[in-house]
């Protein structure tokens, strides 16, 4: 048993109140009934990582973003049944703090405001993405390195450096993996340390070998969420969310964002050196968490395709960085940058491609190659209420999009097909479940909200098809317990699992 924060005061805030009121505790379903019906294909296990702190914070200023990481897996099963089971990952942190029975680390990413004994400790939280990747199953967060995690049991097997070959203190929770070779792409930034702008670039062979990682320079030290590969290329993003080794000795914020500052794209040969990396200029003071993907297109250009938006979309973060906006002035749109590596300007081009919104997503089969659709998470224009709390933008996404950059309007984005929700709902973010039959979308597994009181929530799992959202679930699990906001998920075909426990 662990020590449970049941009864313990967390600040009352939009980051510990509603839907983010942490959960506390692990989680063993099994047999879920399955309501409706579950496609054939859809079998395997839907991997979730939640940030959800075991005791209150050291600080009343704490924000979601530090909760201890939580793993969860909704397994289809054989039967037509479905399991639930959620634990936390025992980090080094977890762990010391377990022991103690109360917070002993500080500040989110702020190392210097940690329990004086904690020196040395490592204090990654590994709470954002469940990474799947040649049979392993990875807990990662970008200020450290991931936690490997069994991906049956969900115990936690340790820190995981790639068996040694990791230099980088870091790796981001955004990795990609090229479907066509198997590779998984990845790199990690303030890689030496807080506030550095050493970023270390790596890949990792199909059979999950690290087999090459190069360093380089930020522009400036910024927070580095996400990135993109294409066939050839690796893109580096850069917006400026920015750290500050002073700040961070006195306390204060880990992020600040700087209107006045440059956004930049790195871009290098994906094998190449990173002497090569050439830096493209784009908008001052632009702010982007997540990209849809990027390819290149027959004349070799690359396109780079992210959910952009006008200022950095956390309040807490604007709060940092005296931004004082309204939430209607916080804008954005999935966007393309267009960059010649081969060309002379040193410029992005900008179009508006698509809505508002956040946590796109592909078939993993096209990673890196052009996608001719896409899925996003959005708020419906036409909605009658205010949307969910929740999450570290306060706001949960009501609305599931479908954009076909083929046969949609420009105009309207693209969008071909949506699935918005009554007020009180909320979509987390979907995963994609390919299908073998040809023309066919494959499905959505993405877990569903709705809030039935003033502090009482429902959860369920919605099975959609790809390819019509507009006609509703195919299918539903309802989760019977306490869940909060999800970061990222992870599909993973029994195929696979399969393999990787024989
Ligand atoms: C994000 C999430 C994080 C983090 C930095 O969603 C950025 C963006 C869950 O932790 O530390
Ligand atoms: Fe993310």
């Amino acid at each position: 048993m662990t020590a449970s924060n049941s009864d313990a005061t967390f600040p009352q805030t939009p980051h510990f109140i509603g839907l983010n009121q942490p959960v506390g505790q692990e989680v063993a379903l099994s047999a879920l009934p399955v309501e409706g019906t579950l496609p054939a294909e859809v079998r395997g296990s839907f991997y979730r990582a939640i940030p959800d702190p075991h005791f209150p914070p050291k600080f009343a200023d704490d924000n979601v973003l530090s909760g201890d990481g939580m793993v969860s897996r909704l397994s289809f099963n054989a039967d037509g049944t479905a399991d639930f089971t959620m634990r936390y990952v025992r980090t080094a942190r977890w762990l010391a703090e377990n022991e103690a029975g109360r917070a002993r680390f500080g500040r989110y990413r702020n190392a210097f405001t940690d329990d004086a004994d904690m020196a040395g400790v490592d204090r990654t939280v590994a709470n954002t993405t469940p990474v799947w990747h040649a049979g392993r199953l990875l807990m990662a967060k970008e200020d450290g390195r991931p936690y490997r995690v069994d991906p049956i049991t969900l115990d936690t097997l340790g820190s995981y450096d790639f068996d040694g070959a990791l230099k980088s203190e870091t790796m981001t929770a955004h990795v990609r993996i090229d479907a066509q070779t198997g590779e998984l792409f990845l790199y990690g930034y303030e890689a030496d340390g807080l506030a550095s702008t050493k970023i270390a670039y790596a890949v990792v062979d199909p059979t999950g070998k690290l087999v090459r990682e190069q360093w380089f320079d930020a522009p400036y030290c910024a927070m580095m969420h996400d990135f993109t590969i294409t066939e050839h290329y690796a893109l580096f993003p850069i917006y400026p969310t920015t750290a500050d080794i002073e700040r961070l000795r006195s306390g204060g914020d880990h992020w600040v964002h700087d209107m006045a500052l440059d956004s930049w794209l790195g871009v290098m040969p994906r094998y190449g050196d990173v002497s090569e990396m050439r830096w493209f200029r784009g908008p001052k003071g632009v702010s982007c968490y997540h990209m849809m993907n990027a390819f290149e297109d027959a004349d070799g250009r690359i396109h780079f395709d992210q959910c952009l938006s006008n200022v950095n979309a956390f309040p807490f973060i604007r709060e940092a960085s005296g931004i004082h906006m309204a939430p209607h002035e916080v804008q954005g749109a999935l966007t393309r940058w267009t960059v010649d590596f081969k060309g002379e300007s040193d410029e992005v081009t900008e179009t508006i491609i698509g809505p508002p919104g956040d946590f796109p997503l592909i078939p993993a089969a096209m990673q890196g190659r052009p996608n001719p659709y896409g899925w996003m998470l959005s708020m419906d224009p036409q909605m009658k209420g205010p949307p969910l709390m929740g999450g570290p933008v306060y706001a949960m996404f009501n609305c599931l999009l479908r954009l076909d950059f083929v046969h949609g309007r420009p105009q309207a984005g693209h969008v071909v097909d949506a699935l918005p929700l009554p007020v009180g709902w909320s979509f987390n973010e979907p995963v994609h479940v390919p299908s073998a039959t040809p023309g066919h979308l494959g499905w959505i597994v993405a877990i569903v909200d709705h809030q039935t009181g003033d502090n009482t929530y429902e959860h369920a799992a919605w099975v959609l098809n790809a390819g019509d959202l507009a006609a509703g679930p195919v299918a539903k699990v309802a989760i019977p317990t306490r869940l909060r906001p999800q970061v990222h998920g992870w599909w993973v075909p029994q195929a696979q699992l399969d393999a990787a426990v024989a």
